[in-house]
């Protein structure tokens, strides 16, 4: 026969099992995310070459994809290619060297111009500008970051 005392201490045993249960289960939910990471190569390069210097340093040229990535770049440098490219001669249809959708767009006033007929990668100054891909210039790479985060819920 149980005692009352037992009964209790079984129910506050279970409790806790049950508690301990529910924060393993529920409260700490480690997840992996990826973080793209900018550099700037101050060392000058047409853009052909500053492609393949990102593909063999870092992941790829940077791409940006709204007005905060903007602002990153702008503080590594003032200048540089970025990863946006004509991807048919004398079209105005572009693409991102890393294969990603090309929606943001931060074009300079006038641009893109195309100049010449041969204006077909692009350079980020705060704004964008087609410009010739022999030109050397700093570029910016970027590179994928895998980063653990563990979310925990605080119980008061
Ligand atoms: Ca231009």
């Amino acid at each position: 026969m149980v005692s009352v005392e037992g009964f209790l201490d079984c129910c506050t045993t279970m409790k806790k099992i049950a508690l301990a249960a529910f924060l393993i289960a529920g409260l700490c939910a480690p997840t992996l995310s990826l973080d793209t990471e900018h550099f700037v190569i101050s060392d000058n390069r047409n853009w052909d070459d500053a492609h393949s210097n990102c593909k063999n340093k870092y992941t790829e040229l940077s791409s940006i994809y709204d007005e905060q990535e903007m602002e990153v770049l702008q503080t590594l440098s003032k200048k540089g290619w970025i990863g946006l490219f004509r991807a048919v001669s004398n079209s105005n249809i572009w693409n991102w060297t890393d294969g990603t959708n090309f929606s943001f767009q931060n074009w300079d006033v006038h641009q893109p111009d195309n100049s010449v007929g041969s204006e077909n990668c692009v350079v980020e100054n705060g704004w964008w500008n087609d410009y010739f891909c022999g030109v050397h210039l700093p570029s910016f790479c970027s590179q994928e970051m895998r980063k653990m985060v563990e979310w925990l819920l605080i119980v008061k």
